[in-house]
């Protein structure tokens, strides 16, 4: 059966890729699964429907006919397990490529999107200079042990995993900041995962539907 995902119908990041949907895309693209896209609105994510997928009332979200499941980290887990090609073949590189996907959505991505929240959403309050100030340090305190260990390889641990998709897609975010200026290295991987076709047609899909939106108004 065609998976099914969720994905925003009106997309705030206006194509800009960064909604959680493009990374489930992009393991998609990678695997060689074709899918299909059930677009909501924002009032549709709070609506009985979709909260009985996701009770957060938030995309992605995916079916396959075996099984229903939110969090993108657990759905990419579900496409790299059920194909080759997202997690090395031996028990213990496999292992250490879901610890990557661990890592970036617990350990990296939470900084990350701390700073994205301060600087859209606290830029009125006084003391939001010395607050930026404060959630960039923790930032960048993780970006140089991310930037040190990343070192001149091209990916985390050998070949390109889940790991590697999951760990771009949060760095991602770090887009109009200017920070990643500031780690050649870690521009240079999220440039290697951008530039993989699998990611581009991803990017290409989510954009469409902005696309879409724009030309239907
Ligand atoms: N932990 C969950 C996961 O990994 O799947 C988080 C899912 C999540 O945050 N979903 C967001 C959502 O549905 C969309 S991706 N929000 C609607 C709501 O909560 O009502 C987050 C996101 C939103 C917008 C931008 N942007 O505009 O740039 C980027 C990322």
């Amino acid at each position: 059966m065609t998976p099914t995902i969720t994905a925003f119908q009106n997309s705030p990041d206006r194509g800009r890729g960064l909604a959680r949907d493009t990374r489930v895309r992009w393991a998609l693209e990678e695997v060689g699964q074709p899918y299909d896209v059930r677009l909501r609105t924002f009032a549709e994510l709070k609506a009985p429907e979709h909260l009985a997928l996701n009770p957060f009332g938030q995309i992605p979200t995916w079916e396959d006919g075996e099984v229903a499941l939110f969090e993108s980290g657990a759905i990419i887990l579900r496409i790299a397990e059920a194909h080759g090609g997202l997690l090395p073949p031996d028990p213990a590189g496999r292992a250490r490529a879901i610890m990557w996907m661990f890592a970036a959505l617990n350990t990296v991505e939470p900084l990350i999107v701390d700073r994205t929240m301060v600087s859209l959403f606290e830029r009125d309050q006084p003391w939001f200079e010395a607050r930026l100030t404060a959630v960039e340090t923790q930032c960048r305190r993780r970006l140089d042990q991310l930037s040190a260990y990343l070192g001149q390889a091209d990916w985390l641990d050998g070949d390109f995993s889940a790991g590697d998709l999951m760990m771009i897609s949060v760095l991602q975010r770090l887009g109009s900041s200017g920070m990643l200026e500031d780690y050649p290295n870690l521009a240079a991987y999220v440039a290697r995962g951008e530039a993989r076709p699998a990611y581009q047609r991803a990017f290409a899909a989510q954009k469409a539907v902005f696309e879409a939106a724009q030309t239907a108004v």
